[in-house]
């Protein structure tokens, strides 16, 4: 079957271009200057509004065990409100925890997704446990399984974390097989230090969470894996859920001395702060509590954010998805911050939040798209299958209207939250209609898609390793 997408402004890293997309089957057959595509199609309208590649998130939680719960979307609630935000491809994390053979925990995360994702998904693999076996196990996976990233945590001792010892013998492992290294930047055993001093004075409630994960044990664990990274042989690095000024310096110093290191950031740190949100009254910031935490909007974090968005020293905008109830869930932390489950749910906001920096004038068009859809694709080896409008790719579209408007609530999101992070915030723009391989699976605000139909996409090597 074949549609024709007429009329819009399709939009890609090189620029804007009037054009019309048609589309044979799964992929993108070709582009057509306006108006001169076939006339014995399907066609779609999209007069007026912009035509990108579907957004991909490289950074989500589905079902994660964490905190003593579970991270409250599955992969079947969790894909479907990203389709309707226009993401059309998650990489998720599978788990190794500790003591468990990599294998099995990437089987057991085959097993959550496999046949209940709505669209396309691809693994990373979280590394709780840095030994022989797991060295072992990182070479089978990026030859034999698709999964070619591997994050390790400076941060949660006794849970994921990983030593300096560690972090470098799975960088030079990963020097030498071509993956990349993700990296959660926070030292971790200082801030139980800081945890166990403020519950000792008494402060328990959620703003303290923020408090003991200062903004300068994200930078110094930041600075040290780059450091690890350069032992190791210039390693790739890439820095996720980077929050905050000076953490971002280091990685721009890296940057510019030419060194393979990259970072994320996530929107909560780009629209939400540490003393609105997290310091809400009473246990009500609970809903914000997440790591790297809310930054002070008293300093230039948000500012210096999107200067990095702009100028690519943060490459990719993913949103850390992890959403946990406030009920019964984020309130396992009454009385005790440190037992808050770590994390935000935003999968279905964050097309439309980065557009909103676009009308802001903070972010161009191309860069929008860029950040959202391309160089996750680039850099996780999805490309160009995933990421961009060209001839052959997947035909993962989103059309996207910039004169409609959306009203982010918990009244009306997909994500399987009791509450919204972003409650009440209104973006000027819209997700209009959403192809995930050729087919149509949001449109006018309705779902067309189905359980099961999104597929697993092994990867291949990031385009970015030199
Ligand atoms: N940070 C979060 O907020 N949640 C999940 C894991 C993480 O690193
Ligand atoms: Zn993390
Ligand atoms: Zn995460």
């Amino acid at each position: 079957m074949t549609l024709l997408i007429t009329g819009g402004t399709v939009i890609g890293p090189t620029g804007a271009t009037p054009a019309d997309v048609l589309v044979d089957g799964e992929t993108i057959a070709a582009i057509h200057a306006p108006g001169t595509g076939p006339s014995d199609t399907e066609t779609l309208d999209a007069a007026g509004k912009y035509v990108i590649p579907g957004g991909i998130d490289a950074h989500t939680h589905m079902e994660l065990p964490f905190g003593g719960t579970f991270a409250s979307d599955t992969f079947d609630t969790g894909t479907k409100a990203a389709a309707f935000g226009g993401t059309t491809t998650i990489i998720d994390f599978a788990v190794q925890r500790t003591g468990e053979v990599v294998q099995d925990g990437l089987a057991a995360w085959h097993a959550k997704a496999d046949g209940n994702c709505h669209v396309d998904y691809a693994f990373h693999m979280i590394l709780g446990g840095v030994d022989d076996d797991s060295l072992k196990a990182m070479d089978q996976l990026v030859n034999d399984a698709g999964i070619t990233s591997f994050k390790l945590f400076m941060a949660y001792p006794g849970v994921f974390y990983s030593d300096d010892g560690q972090i470098l013998r799975a960088m030079q492992k990963a020097r030498d097989n071509g993956a990349v290294i993700m990296m959660h930047a926070e030292n971790g055993i200082a801030i139980d230090v800081l945890i166990q001093q403020a519950l000792a004075r008494g402060e328990t409630d959620p703003i303290h969470h923020g408090l003991t994960r200062p903004e300068a044990l994200e930078a110094e664990a930041t600075h040290r894996a780059i450091m690890l990274a350069e032992v190791a042989q210039d390693c790739p690095l890439y820095i996720v859920h980077l929050s905050a000024s000076r953490a971002l310096a280091e990685v721009a110093a890296a940057r510019d001395a030419g060194r393979n290191v990259f970072a994320e950031t996530c929107p909560q740190y780009l629209y939400l702060t540490l003393e609105d949100q997290l310091g809400a009254p009473g246990f009500e910031g609970a809903k914000w509590v997440c790591s790297t935490p809310l930054r002070s909007k008293h300093e230039s974090h948000q500012k210096d954010l999107w200067q990095g968005l702009r100028g690519n020293d943060l490459a990719i905008v993913s949103t850390d998805h992890c959403p946990f109830c406030f009920k019964d869930q984020k309130e396992l932390g009454v009385g005790d911050f440190s037992k808050i489950p770590n994390g935000i749910g935003g999968v279905e906001h964050r097309v439309d939040l980065l557009y909103q920096g676009v009308v802001d004038g903070k972010l161009s068009l191309q860069r929008w798209v860029e950040t959202i859809a391309t160089t996750p694709a680039r850099m996780f080896g999805l490309y160009p299958r995933k990421g961009v409008i060209q001839p052959g790719s997947d035909a993962d579209i989103v059309v996207y209207d910039p004169n409609g408007r959306t009203r982010i609530s918990v009244e009306t999101h997909h994500m399987n939250m009791d509450h919204s992070a972003y409650e009440g915030y209104e973006i000027a723009g819209k997700v209009d209609t959403v192809l995930s391989r050729g087919e149509v699976i949001v449109s006018e605000g309705a779902y067309h898609g189905a359980k099961g139909r999104g597929r697993y996409l092994p990867r291949g090597l990031s385009s970015y390793l030199v």
